[in-house]
């Protein structure tokens, strides 16, 4: 039925290739900058060979892999989907085609929100890429893949050494059939903080025009005022606009009232009106229980009217029942994860969903075999990234006590023991309860769930109580972000933050409380460019290289300089990239789609008096000497 509901399209996206400028452009003229891209990439490799990458230094690592991962084998041609229906009629008739639907549709997290909630986001587009045509074969009729947006993008530049926007292109068109999701936060972007409304704009259309097809925009206090101009910039774009709701509290508890089923409902009609094509439910911590999903979305459907795409996340074990339950309720799409990338911190498990509905009348229709080799496949993936996992070996009902969103509860735990408070994490997590109702019971998601975590491990390490914090006689040093938050540069939550603390966190100072993005200064985009041309040598900036550096400078400016001196790194395969090669190891590197790298090394030499090594390589063939510093 899925096939038949689609319209013919006629063409797929053809395979043109494009490669970033910053690849085919000398940007300085230093020496290193001169060198070509081979000998950039075995510079990193023998860089990495001799000294680590400092982000698995002291890890865990992977056992020496007998083959990297495989992707399955692809059965047919892509047959058309979710995306050729955008293309053909627009984000409105993919919305009402979703309503339409008996069977419960389907969105793939795993290249998102499963190794984000899982592996600190440190997947690699490598390993994306290379399975991406076996989605696009073997699963034509999910409904979306979330590939992009979140934390992924700033990890991109910063830890992978890759560009975001490369990914999607090269993602998109190795998918031309499903569409693309991403998660976009509002006004901040897929950063940390509001920005100016040209900035936002500027950055959906860039994203839309790379190749993103649905974005799911929420605001991190739930203000729909402060979605707007990111939901407008989504119509204008012609892509799908998918209004969030981010849900917190419980709809049954009387004592969290504030967000009670009236409050929710009230939401999904403003957003509505707001123009959303679909109306998306963000249960970011996993604290939706299945009876309360099954009212929540029955409510929704019938009283907001557009068709429903449903998030959770597995942290406390409980993800599949909700699921299910919101499934009866009518829920129209649901998030899950490929079964390796799936449980715990991240979303409920795809092959179970799928088999839980077979030959219910909402079954998916996913064929379950490809959905074993793609996990299988995910998997094998899995073990390369052993530096990344967090060690949770259980779900926990604890998340109803903290409510962490799961993107960050790992994370968190993992600052708090940078912090030596290992032991003291369950007192963590009671001071981030406590945070929460002293700033009012706030939404806790991307940026304001940083904030409450910041607050609570700044008390924790300093042995301060919420009676102490909020005794206006005890003198106490707020983070930065708790500051800025109370300024009102997030925006505000339902019914403000409350009076007494924003006036012993502001020391008087009044906060505004309006839209940040109303008293921002449009950036000069021209002026900008020519400044970025000066910085970095490039002859032209582009669209994504302005929207990279706006969301992050200087992460932005510290990943060119060090492309300037690698090259294409993000070509080499996962265990090269962190471990680099032993003597004797042959790898090959596809820098270019055509030109591809087979890179042996040879032997790594002593190092010299000038602390040097030689590494020896042969690169096609021929004989290569790279010089690195010994950096240990
Ligand atoms: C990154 O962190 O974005 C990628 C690694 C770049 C850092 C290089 S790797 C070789 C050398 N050793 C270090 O400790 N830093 C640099
Ligand atoms: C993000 O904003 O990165 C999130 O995953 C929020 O849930
Ligand atoms: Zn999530």
């Amino acid at each position: 039925a899925f096939v038949e509901n689609l319209l013919k399209h006629p063409t797929f996206l053809d395979n043109t290739y494009h490669t970033k400028f910053i690849d085919q452009t000398p940007e300085l003229f230093t020496f290193e900058a001169r060198r070509d891209r081979g000998t950039k990439v075995l510079t990193y490799i023998a860089d990495i060979s001799v000294n680590g990458h400092p982000e698995t230094k002291d890890k865990p690592i992977p056992a020496r892999a007998a083959r990297l991962p495989q992707p399955p084998e692809l059965r047919a041609e892509p047959q058309m989907g979710t995306r050729n229906l955008l293309e053909q009629k627009g984000p409105q008739a993919v919305a009402d085609w979703m309503g339409q639907q008996r069977q419960l549709l389907i969105t793939d997290t795993t290249m998102r929100d499963g190794h984000q909630s899982l592996l600190a986001t440190r997947m690699r587009s490598h390993d994306m890429i290379k399975v991406a045509p076996a989605y696009a074969a073997n699963l034509p009729t999910l409904f979306s893949m979330e590939c992009w947006g979140g934390a992924t993008f700033d990890v991109a530049y910063r830890f992978l050494q890759e560009c975001p926007w490369q990914r999607l292109r090269d993602l998109r068109e190795a998918m031309p059939n499903i569409m693309t999701q991403m998660l976009l936060r509002a006004s901040n972007g897929v950063g940390y903080t509001n920005y100016p409304d040209n900035v936002v704009q500027h950055f959906v259309a860039t994203a839309a025009d790379t190749g993103v097809d649905v974005f799911r925009v929420f605001d991190s206090l739930n203000w729909v005022e402060n979605m707007r101009v990111a939901m407008d910039a989504v119509q204008e774009a012609g892509k799908v606009c998918e209004g969030t709701i981010c849900y917190t509290g419980d709809i049954f508890d009387p004592d969290r009232a504030k967000y009670d089923l009236k409050y929710y409902v009230q939401m999904g009609k403003d957003l509505k009106a707001a123009g959303a094509h679909v109306l998306g439910l963000k249960d970011m911590a996993g604290l939706l229980k299945p009876a309360q999903a099954r009212k929540l979305v029955t409510a929704l459907k019938s009283e907001v009217g557009l068709p429903i795409h449903f998030h959770t996340h597995d942290t406390a074990g409980i993800a599949c029942a909700t699921i299910l339950a919101a499934s009866e309720a009518g829920v129209d799409a649901v998030d899950c994860a490929m079964d390796a990338f799936s449980g715990n911190t991240s979303q409920a498990t795809l092959g179970s969903v799928v088999e839980a509905l077979r030959h219910t009348d909402r079954d998916t229709g996913l064929d379950m075999t490809a959905v074993r080799e793609i996990s299988d496949y995910w998997e094998e993936v899995r073990h390369q990234y052993a530096a990344f996992e967090t060690g949770m070996q259980a779900p926990s009902s604890e998340v109803y006590l903290h409510e962490m969103p799961g993107g960050q509860f790992t994370n968190l735990k993992a600052q708090a023991s940078s912090l030596g408070l290992d032991e003291r994490w369950p007192e963590v997590a009671r001071t981030y309860h406590d945070v929460n109702l002293m700033f009012g019971d706030i939404v806790k998601v991307t940026p304001s769930s940083k904030v409450v975590g910041d607050m609570a491990l700044m008390m924790v390490s300093q042995g301060l109580t919420r009676a102490q914090v909020e005794d206006p006689k005890t003198d106490v040093s707020f983070p930065e972000s708790v500051i800025d938050m109370m300024r009102g540069n997030l925006g505000q939550p339902p019914g403000g933050f409350p009076d007494a603390i924003v006036k012993k966190i502001l020391k008087g100072e009044a906060p505004n409380t309006d839209r940040p993005g109303a008293h921002l200064p449009p950036v000069d985009f021209d002026a900008l460019r020519a400044e970025l041309r000066d910085k970095t040598g490039q002859a032209e900036i582009d669209d994504e290289d302005l929207a990279g550096y706006l969301m992050y400078p200087k992460v932005y400016l510290d990943y060119t300089d060090r492309h300037a001196l690698y090259g294409p790194v993000r070509t080499l395969p996962t265990p090269t990239f962190f471990y680099g090669m032993e003597p004797g190891d042959e790898i090959t590197a596809e820098i270019d789609p055509g030109k591809t790298l087979e890179i042996r090394l040879q032997a790594i030499g002593d190092t010299n008096e000038d602390g040097e090594v030689k590494v020896f390589f042969e690169l096609n063939g021929q004989p290569r000497v790279i010089r690195v510093p010994n950096r240990l």
